[in-house]
């Protein structure tokens, strides 16, 4: 690579690191921003995992799903930093076909990336059909019953507005 080249991929490298971590001055009061989503966090109520998808959807947003290891090591993080001993809520399930697990709100088949706890989903009991962040399982994945009232994520793109009407 040439100089002008180098220089170009190093401030290109820059210019990308900062919208990571400037982005959440575009989030709304309370919600955190990271790589131009915007989280919300939801501590202060816990839902069964249908009513955290009706919640989210309330707020101008969806029950989080997470595509990829930069965005599941943020929110591990987070959680970890959070540091109380709770489970949290995220949309993926295998409510319609065991085993096939999706994120449901964008019907995307969780196979590109994933990050189960060792030995889940085990479907325990025959009844665990949908995805949480486990405190118990180090804030890796774990599959329990959808009925279980938890805390959950709430995810929408960076400069989203709040709800209007
Ligand atoms: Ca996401
Ligand atoms: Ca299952
Ligand atoms: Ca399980």
């Amino acid at each position: 690579m040439n100089r002008k080249l180098r220089l170009l991929s190093s401030v290109l490298c820059t210019a990308l690191y900062l919208q990571g971590v400037s982005s959440s001055s575009t989030c709304q009061d309370g919600w955190t921003g990271y790589n131009n989503v915007c989280y919300l966090f939801i501590t202060h109520m816990k839902a069964s995992w249908n009513e955290a998808i009706q919640f989210c959807q309330t707020q101008n947003s969806r029950l989080a799903e997470i595509e990829d290891a930069r965005e599941d090591n943020f929110i591990r993080q987070h959680l970890l930093d959070y540091g109380k001993q709770e489970d949290f809520w995220v949309g993926g399930t295998d409510v319609i076909t065991e085993g096939d697990w999706i994120w449901v709100l964008s019907q995307t088949p969780i196979i590109y990336y994933s990050h189960w706890a060792l030995y889940e989903p085990n479907n325990l009991g025959g009844s665990e059909n949908c995805l949480e962040i486990s405190y118990g399982h180090h804030y890796f994945w774990n599959d329990d019953s959808c009925s279980r009232a938890e805390f959950f994520i709430c995810e929408q793109p960076s400069g989203s507005g709040p709800v209007v009407g």
